[in-house]
């Protein structure tokens, strides 16, 4: 765990449909029309291309909170907290809440993933978001971190027990940065070399989660993209800054 400041790139997904218990809730509550973003926080803005869905966690409560009379935001209420010094919101330290929603509600929501090779992604359920970290909403990217490659999979094998459609867990991983040690696939890479069966496999994931980090990023080299064949060093900055430019995401510390 790093111990400075963590620098997030905030990234907007796009409600393009929303489950059917969460469109009621904000239902009168949030303007016909206006957009709605899931906003998950990421460390690895360079591999958003291979986005292929987005988590919450089931039982964490979220805001939709009130950027504009155009923008909503879906995090959780410590994340607008944040933001709201952040220069985020219209206001200094001031965030307002339109309504309110469970994570498990929200599961199913069609939302549009900015650079993935995938356009449009569901918001599946991850049992191990923490509320206490980022926004509470997690994108996620199986091609390079073992825990969205661990729980997809799970996703994928119990869809009945989740109450989701086994499709939206199964969308292709495509291959993002290519690394020496682990090929162009490095989280499914490691989750077989050390046998992880599941998300409940926790101290294996960490270790995948920290190899994969290292490696991805001291010897990655980008596979797609405007920056494809340029190092995961050189990459990371321009993708974040082109995502900030144009207006798909922001920068977000903790
Ligand atoms: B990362 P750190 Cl491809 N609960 O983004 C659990 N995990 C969370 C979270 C929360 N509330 N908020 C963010 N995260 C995840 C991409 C990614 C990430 C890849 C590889 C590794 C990786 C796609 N998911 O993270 O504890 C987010 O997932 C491994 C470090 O603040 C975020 O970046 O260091 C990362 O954990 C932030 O973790």
């Amino acid at each position: 765990e790093a111990v400075g400041p963590q620098e997030y790139t905030a990234l907007k997904l796009l409600v393009k449909e929303w489950a059917p218990e969460a469109g009621a809730a904000i239902k009168g509550k949030v303007p016909e029309g206006a957009n709605v973003y899931f906003v998950p926080a990421t460390l690895r803005p360079e591999t958003m291309y291979g986005q292929t869905c987005c988590f919450v966690g089931p039982k964490i409560k979220y805001g939709v909170f009130k950027v504009s009379e155009e923008e909503f935001y879906v995090i959780t209420d410590r994340a607008a907290r944040n933001m709201a010094y952040q220069g985020i919101f219209p206001k200094n330290g001031v965030y307002e809440k339109v309504a309110e929603l469970v994570g498990s509600s929200c599961v199913g929501t069609l939302v549009h993933a900015p650079l993935s090779v995938h356009k449009e992604v569901r918001i599946l359920p991850m049992e191990s978001v923490l509320p206490t970290k980022g926004t509470g909403v997690v994108t996620s990217v199986p091609s390079d971190s073992p825990d969205d490659f661990a729980t997809v999979t799970d996703l994928a094998k119990k869809a009945d027990y989740y109450g989701i459609k086994k499709e939206w867990a199964e969308l292709e991983i495509v291959p993002i940065i290519s690394t020496p040690s682990y090929g162009d696939l490095a989280a499914p890479f490691l989750v077989k070399k050390l046998k992880i069966a599941s998300p409940k496999d926790v101290k294996q994931l960490e270790e995948a989660k920290e190899l994969a980090y290292k490696e991805g990023y001291y010897q990655g080299i980008m596979k797609i993209g405007e920056f494809a064949g340029e190092k995961v060093e050189v990459a990371k900055p321009k993708v974040r800054e082109q995502l900030i430019k144009n207006k798909e995401g922001f920068a977000y510390s903790e």
